[in-house]
């Protein structure tokens, strides 16, 4: 009998799971393009252009090399809009009894297949180095889940950057040796920019046509759409950019939107690219004297350290992960994560690119929006579907504990030691943003003070139950102690002052 074989938009991998089990004679591979995923959330126009460009080209390829495939596009009359519903109108045009299927990076996808009417068997996403049940052994009858360990294992696993059972040049991670604050040049031209062809300017005229209420600019659209460009883009960026990657990795720069960034997790992200053909990419480069240990070693822990870690946390807590609020934070997301005016000229950089290149990098990501909402007590849930929604590389299994764990604390501490907040002063430290800004970094009260200063203590003041014993956090509330008592009730109360105006709408 005919199976159909589930292709999904960020599965665009030619050794895919569900390819490797199908039979190329007899059964019919299925991708839909669907309104469904495109507005659960409202994604950004240029990540929906992105996918359905891959995903065509990608049917193409497929085609190519044999396989019959049921395309859906998003505009033909008779699509259902979802994923399931498309799947059972090629079951019954095909008469198929059967579906395979590779599992979605979402739990609400994953629990769609599986109510399905008819059979659909799901074989593990083995795209990744670990799989659920190497993170499981891993996680089982640990205290704490930290990073750093997971990472050590995947290291010794794939062998990336050893040297025989050691680590190459004898430390696990040079992170000492990176973070240095923004230069005043940036020597590298940032990623590559492919012209659209005659299929992605298609699928651009078709978003524009659908989507013009989502937030983002579509236009100019520079993105990779297949394997080649995305190549392209990889090999690209290890000549240029890997050298200084690690050294500038936290560093922010008005105007600048790329610095020596890789852009390449939204081609990994939906198979593109495979996570170890990057890894060994800036390997090679190291091996051959054209980039240092410290800029690969950063760049290979963030792929198979963090990207396969926060994987295996998402799917370690279920599907419940996402509506974690473990500090009760339930303030609205403010006009201004949507391209409204404000003052602070650190958010306003960082959503001004969000919304022309659905991209920022992840220290604006954690340090700049994520420490913000956090600071103000903003509701994660609301956080997660903002990032979920804007950026080109998110998808659920990465972003949501990115989100919902590191970034906002909300897991409770399964992820961070600490919570990621900080005053005014780390973001000078490591940008121009605050020479630009009307307010001012050093003040600490006042009408002009920093509002990360004013809601930093604000926050260390409201969770101090929670944090007061956390031994990381120790010298801190020493710091706060130590402060006048006027002192500390003008910080506060200007904090009030600022998040009333906040909660009123006013342009601050
Ligand atoms: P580079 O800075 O060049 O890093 C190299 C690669 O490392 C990335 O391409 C990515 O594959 C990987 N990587 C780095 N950090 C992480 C991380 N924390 N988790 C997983 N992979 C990582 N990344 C996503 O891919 N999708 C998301 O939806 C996403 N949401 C985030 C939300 C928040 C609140 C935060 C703080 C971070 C988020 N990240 C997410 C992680 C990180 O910001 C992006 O991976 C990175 O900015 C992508 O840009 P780049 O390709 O230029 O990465
Ligand atoms: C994100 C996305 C979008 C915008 N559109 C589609 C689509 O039309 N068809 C499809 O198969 N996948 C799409 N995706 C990706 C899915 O949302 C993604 O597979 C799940 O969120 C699981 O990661
Ligand atoms: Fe951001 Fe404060 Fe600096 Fe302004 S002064 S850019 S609000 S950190």
């Amino acid at each position: 009998m005919v199976k159909l074989v589930l292709v999904l938009g960020d599965q665009l991998s030619p050794d895919l799971s569900a390819l490797r089990e199908a039979d190329i004679d007899t059964d019919i591979v299925v991708m839909a393009e669907v309104m469904g995923e495109a507005t659960y959330v409202k994604h950004h126009p240029k990540k929906i252009a992105l996918i359905l460009s891959a995903m065509r080209k990608f049917a193409a390829r497929l085609r190519d090399d044999g396989w019959t495939v049921a395309y859906s596009e998003l505009d033909d009359p008779e699509n259902s809009g979802t994923i399931t519903g498309e799947l059972l109108r090629y079951a019954s045009q095909y008469e198929a009894d059967e579906i395979i299927a590779t599992e979605p990076g979402e739990w609400r996808l994953i629990s769609a297949l599986e109510d399905m009417p008819i059979p659909v068997h799901q074989f593990g996403d083995d795209r990744f180095v670990a799989t659920h049940s190497d993170f499981e052994t891993w996680a089982d009858d640990r205290k704490a889940l930290r990073m750093e360990y997971f990472y050590r294992d995947i290291r010794r696993k794939t062998g990336l950057l050893m040297d025989g059972d050691q680590p190459e040049g004898g430390k696990w991670n040079y992170d000492h040796d990176n973070r240095k604050p923004a230069p005043d040049q940036v020597d590298f031209n940032g990623p590559m920019n492919f012209s659209p062809d005659e299929t992605v300017n298609a699928v651009l005229d078709l978003v524009e046509a659908k989507f013009d209420d989502h937030f983002g600019d579509l236009r100019p659209f520079w993105f990779a759409a297949d394997t080649e460009q995305a190549r392209r883009q990889l090999t690209h960026w290890v000549k240029g950019g890997l050298p200084k990657f690690g050294d500038f990795q936290d560093a922010m720069l008005t105007g600048q939107r790329f610095l020596w960034h890789s852009i390449i997790s939204m081609y990994i992200n939906i198979g593109l690219l495979s996570p170890l053909e990057a890894c060994q990419a800036a390997e090679d480069a190291y091996r051959n004297g054209d980039a240092p240990l410290n800029a690969v070693e950063g760049f290979i822990r963030q792929i198979i350290g963090w990207r396969e870690y926060v994987r295996g946390i998402y799917f370690l807590h279920g599907p419940d992960y996402v509506d974690r609020n473990a500090l009760g934070h339930h303030r609205d997301l403010p006009w201004f994560y949507w391209g409204g005016d404000t003052k602070m000229h650190c958010i306003s950089q960082a959503v001004e690119q969000t919304r022309t290149d659905a991209y920022a990098h992840h220290i604006q990501r954690l340090m700049v929006t994520g420490n913000f909402g956090l600071l103000a007590g903003i509701d994660p849930h609301q956080l997660h579907e903002w990032y979920l929604s804007v950026y080109a590389d998110a998808f659920e299994w990465v972003e949501a504990p990115n989100t919902i764990g590191m970034s906002q604390f909300a897991d409770g501490g399964v992820i961070a030691s600490k919570p990621y907040v900080s005053s005014g002063n780390y973001i000078d430290k490591m940008s121009d943003y605050c020479k630009s800004c009307d307010y001012k970094v050093k003040d600490k009260t006042g009408p002009d003070a920093c509002p990360f200063n004013l809601l930093y203590w604000h926050f260390l003041d409201r969770h101090r139950d929670r944090f007061k014993d956390n031994h990381r956090m120790g010298n801190i509330y020493r710091t706060w102690d130590r402060m006048d008592e006027d002192r500390q009730k003008a910080v506060l109360s200007d904090a009030e002052n600022w998040l009333s105006k906040l909660d009123a709408g006013d342009v601050i």
